[in-house]
């Protein structure tokens, strides 16, 4: 029998699809003229109608035609919305469903998905559909998505097209130490019962990590100008080979967006230009340059199981938690969820620390790692190899966290998102490590 209460799941599983797709509507809306829709904003992004329909087509494969063994509605897109038959730069060259056209597929695959939810059993013997498994990876998917039409906004030039919330204020933020020392010793890594963790997050193992500090808290803007302003970007010892190479070919000097005017650095935020905020993470720097800046600080990046260890790890009672600061996600613990189109200061957020007080781990700017992107000991693809294990392998390296476009849903302390190292459109910053017994 279920350990869950099926029609209360469904319940929840409904009302979060309505929420991602409201997400989605506000990010395409029809303030923006069909041309915005259709154009090709960065050869690195698709244009947003395809990323619409493109979670509608998703949906249709895995809910309509998988979970309730509905017939193809129109099987004849499916070839134009498959991420992996064409690039994202060839997309704007594809005879795409115009805006109307993706919005009303979309609904009705919508509509389909809603009226044969009940009916779709949710057969704890089925991994596919116990636990709702196949509904919430369709629910993350949708946000996945919602992210990356943010980041399509970001580049997107011309006048501003979203609301952009003032952050909350905050009354008071916390002073003390500027990193931690974690002690040596074995924490459990990844999950194995977290109903909609993927694949590449199971199986639950054992990691001995030897003794290391970690920041408090990510990397601020202040401190990442101070490296551009120590010459970091002209010093090849602080770049590995590969990094020292992108910094040529590039022709890069600061963060994404950044731009230096009467002596003072400013940076375009979804179509405003604005002085950039000393205590915001840094963020839309690529692994090259957060790889540089930690050696320039005489520190490096944490590697995958100490940023997890960090944000996970309860050594009073031996158990890896789901969110640092325990296992229910609580609005207000972290910048998560498009509260406001930025990441927060240092000190904010104070109530979402780890077991070991290490802050914003969760939310803010997703960060960098030094791991490159593999399988955990015994995986298992689960249900389809393009989600991660075509990906696996030392192309990628692996970022933690979430940001403040991730969805609460689409993010815990298991979760691996990874990228190339040379790409800082994505809302990616980071924060140092250093092993235990080294000078800082
Ligand atoms: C997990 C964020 C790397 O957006 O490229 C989207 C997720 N998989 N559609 C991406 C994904 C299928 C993926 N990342
Ligand atoms: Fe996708």
């Amino acid at each position: 029998t279920a350990e869950y209460d099926e029609e209360a799941l469904k319940e929840l599983i409904a009302g979060e699809l309505g929420a991602a797709r409201n997400r989605s509507f506000g990010l395409t809306t029809d303030a923006l003229a069909d041309a915005d829709l259709t154009a090709q904003v960065s050869p690195l992004m698709s244009p947003f109608v395809w990323d619409l329909a493109h979670i509608g087509n998703y949906e249709e494969l895995w809910l309509l035609r998988g979970a309730a063994g509905i017939e193809p509605m129109r099987p004849e897109i499916d070839g134009l919305y498959d991420a992996f038959e064409h690039p994202r730069a060839e997309r704007p060259s594809l005879p795409l469903l115009p805006p109307d056209e993706a919005r009303s597929y979309i609904a009705t695959v919508r509509a389909k998905v809603l009226d044969s939810l009940s009916s779709v059993r949710f057969d704890p013997g089925n991994p596919l559909t116990s636990g709702g498994f196949v509904y919430g990876m369709v629910v993350q998917h949708e946000h996945m998505h919602d992210e990356t039409m943010l980041a399509t906004h970001q580049l997107r030039k011309g006048a501003p097209a979203l609301l952009d919330p003032p952050p909350e204020p905050v009354a008071s933020r916390p002073s003390g130490a500027d990193e931690v020392l974690i002690e040596a010793g074995p924490f459990q890594m990844g999950t194995s019962d977290d109903p909609w963790a993927y694949d590449n997050e199971r199986p639950v193992h054992l990691v001995d990590v030897p003794a290391y500090y970690i920041d408090v808290e990510p990397v601020t803007n202040a401190a990442y100008t101070a490296f551009i302003e120590a010459g970091g970007y002209d010093e090849p010892r602080w770049w590995t080979p590969a990094g020292w190479e992108w910094r040529n070919s590039s022709g890069k000097r600061a963060p994404a967006f950044w731009t230096r005017e009467d002596g003072r650095w400013l940076r375009r935020r979804f179509g405003r230009t604005e002085p950039v905020p000393p205590g915001e993470a840094v963020q839309h720097v690529c692994w090259y340059e957060a790889d540089a800046y930690a050696r320039w600080a005489g520190k490096r990046l944490p590697t995958e199981a100490e940023w997890e260890k960090a944000a996970r790890w309860d050594p009073a009672v031996q158990h890896s938690r789901r969110y640092p600061w325990g296992e229910v996600y609580e609005e207000g613990r972290a910048n998560l969820g498009q509260r406001s189109l930025r990441p927060s200061e240092a000190g904010d957020y104070a109530s979402g620390a780890s077991a070991y007080g290490v802050r914003r781990l969760i939310g803010d700017v997703w960060e960098w790692t030094s791991s490159d992107f593999h399988g955990y000991p015994g995986f298992r693809s689960f249900p389809y190899k393009e989600y991660s294990e075509v990906f696996f392998g030392p192309e990628y390296k692996v970022l933690r966290g979430g940001s403040w476009a991730t969805h609460p849903l689409a993010v815990r302390g298991s979760f691996r998102n990874w990228d190339y190292p040379i790409r800082r459109q994505i809302f990616s910053g980071f924060r140092c490590a250093r092993s235990a017994g080294e000078a800082a």
